[in-house]
């Protein structure tokens, strides 16, 4: 019997699944359920297979199976299939599939061949593990990221992995989002929920994504919960990853008061009731006062898993 709060996730990869490890242990020790809506612009075709990067690191850290070094993939990895890829130029040479990981491809590209939609796939993966969250897609429709450059568009997953994000970018795309519909279980997850946080991945590739898909927006503005934010900026700079140049492309100052005002206030059709900013922003205080969000300052930073479950348990606190 669940006697705790409904809470939902809105997450990217690497930062979002760290997050909801702390996050599921709080939910858990108050007797309530996680669900965790997952981005699913990172996704691709490579070599006939699908990958699912931030779905699979979400689901790889709530296992406790993620190399936690990387952040993302499986710990204690191999590359042997990567070695034979390679020699026969078939994939991207630059990017990394291990072994493991490649079981988690295959297995979820031959039930989609089989007809199975990506959600009922993803249910059918989260079956190996005891994960103490269930996780769903944004949507089941291909909506891949793609960068807008000067010469064309490139795969997030190129730009990123392959550049390093050192190409400038003119801006940020997901081709097809507003005929998406979101995945079953999304739109009804908010609506009975007791509290939806945004996790500290990132704004601009990560969370809009989620965000663009056509009913969402509408399902946060509906809901009786409260929505909470934790920053992804910390002291002003970005705690991993490339959010500092997602940031900056898209025109939003890469500060805890500028990704806070690039969400909005939900009573001004934003999106957020309350944001999590570290203590080092505390001179940002005001300025998201003044944006109709309600500013709380704690640590942020996700060093340990203990400081992480804080963390949780500061937004989970924030919001009830
Ligand atoms: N990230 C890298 O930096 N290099 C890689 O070669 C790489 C391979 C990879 C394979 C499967 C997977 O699920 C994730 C992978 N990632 C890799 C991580 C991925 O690029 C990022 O986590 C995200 O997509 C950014 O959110």
């Amino acid at each position: 019997m669940v006697t705790g709060p409904r809470v939902v996730l809105l997450a990217g990869g690497v930062g979002g699944s760290t997050f909801a490890v702390g996050l599921r242990d709080e939910v858990a020790a108050r007797g309530g359920t996680l669900t965790v809506i997952c981005n699913t612009g990172d996704d691709l075709w490579l070599t006939g297979i699908r990958l699912q990067p931030d779905v699979d690191s979400m689901l790889y850290a709530l296992a406790g199976v993620k190399d936690s070094v990387k952040g993302w993939g499986r710990a204690g990895e191999s590359l042997r299939v990567a070695g034979e890829l390679r020699a026969w130029g078939a994939g991207w040479d630059w990017f990394e599939l291990g072994d493991l990981d490649l079981g988690a491809h295959v297995a979820r590209t031959g039930w989609l061949r089989d007809g199975l939609s990506p959600t009922d796939v993803l249910a059918r993966l989260q079956q190996r593990w005891d994960l103490g969250a269930t996780l769903l897609p944004m949507t089941n429709t291909e909506v891949d990221t793609q960068v807008v450059l000067a010469d064309g568009h490139m795969h997030f997953q190129e730009w990123w992995t392959r550049h390093r994000a050192a190409i400038e970018p003119l801006g940020f795309e997901n081709p097809g989002i507003d005929a998406a519909v979101p995945a079953p279980g999304v739109v009804e997850a908010i609506a009975e929920a007791d509290v939806v946080i945004l996790a500290p991945s990132n704004p601009i590739v990560s969370l809009a994504p989620i965000l663009a898909v056509p009913g969402v927006r509408a399902a946060l503005a509906e809901t009786a919960a409260r929505v909470v934010g934790v920053s992804p900026i910390i002291g002003g700079a970005a705690v991993r990853g490339m959010a500092e140049v997602c940031l900056r492309v898209v025109g939003v100052p890469c500060s805890a008061a500028g990704v806070a005002a690039f969400y909005g206030a939900r009573h001004r059709s934003g999106v957020l009731d309350a944001w999590l900013l570290a203590e080092e922003d505390a001179g940002e205080v005001e300025s998201i006062d003044r944006e109709g969000v309600q500013p709380i300052m704690r640590p942020l930073w996700m060093r340990t898993p203990d400081l992480t479950r804080t963390l949780a348990r500061d937004a989970l606190d924030a919001a009830l």
